[in-house]
């Protein structure tokens, strides 16, 4: 098995500078894997992309440096298995309220004894030629960060992170926004108060704070740097493409 250095960074809180595909093909990852991210994440919560999707885009990503993450669907226990065992090297999983909750998700990503992950031949081992090492070393290499998206997560958070496994956690804005009853609304101070609690849990208990730059302005990018942040995604594929065919039209309309 291949080491995974994106785990090893969320531990050492090393900035690492990813980004999200909505877009369930192979050549997006391609494409994205050949710009040099240091990780990309599949987002199967939020699009139509499923398992076989998800097997299409880690191949894509093969071979071109970026380590394959996801975003699984839910916090359940096939979810994530079937995801490591089609080669990610790192699951991100929504809506993890309660210690209990992130204890779920660590379980579901490890082997036993620390966990439930079933033992197979599958593309992560490749087809089992690999299976003794991946065994062995699966627990240690692959990487469990969870969203912290809620009011509840937030007075959790303390507890999310003692919980052993979780390497660090991920800020989903519009969901928390929500969860405050002010959707969208991810600038306010109620929710920028929040992420400095959460990034302060997060450097007390030496695990790494994530957070998506939607919208990838140098500002916008500064700005998390310098709030703490270590585990960041810029952009998803779905805005560059927007904003590169927005430019051009407007550049030629001119
Ligand atoms: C959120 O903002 O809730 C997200 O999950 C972003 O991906
Ligand atoms: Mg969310």
């Amino acid at each position: 098995m291949n080491p995974n250095p994106i785990r090893q960074a969320l531990l050492n809180r090393q900035v690492t500078v990813g980004t999200w595909i909505q877009i369930g093909h192979p050549a997006i990852a391609e494409v994205l894997a050949n710009v040099g991210f240091d990780w990309i994440a599949a987002d199967c919560e939020h699009t139509d992309m499923g398992i076989a999707e998800f097997a299409a885009v880690a191949r894509g990503m093969h071979g071109r440096g970026s380590v394959p993450m996801v975003r699984v669907r839910e916090n359940d226990t096939l979810a994530i298995r079937q995801m490591l065992d089609l080669g990610a090297m790192g699951v991100i999983v929504p809506l993890v309220n309660t210690p209990e909750e992130a204890e779920r998700a660590v379980r579901a990503a490890k082997y036993p004894p620390a966990g439930v992950r079933g033992f197979a031949f599958h593309r992560g081992n490749d087809w089992g030629v690999d299976f003794t090492d991946y065994a062995a070393q699966a627990n240690n290499q692959i990487a469990v960060v969870v969203m912290i998206e809620s009011k509840q997560a937030v007075e959790n958070i303390d507890a999310i992170l003692a919980v052993e496994g979780v390497d660090g956690v991920f800020i989903g804005p519009y969901d928390m926004s929500g969860s405050y009853g002010i959707p969208g609304q991810t600038g306010d101070p109620i929710i920028q108060n929040a992420c400095a609690r959460i990034v302060a849990a997060c450097r007390n208990a030496g695990k790494a704070a994530g957070m998506h730059v939607v919208i990838p302005t140098p500002e916008a990018i500064a700005k998390a740097v310098a709030d703490g942040f270590t585990f960041l995604a810029v952009g998803v594929d779905t805005i560059f493409l927007d904003q590169a065919a927005r430019n051009a039209l407007a550049v030629a309309k001119a």
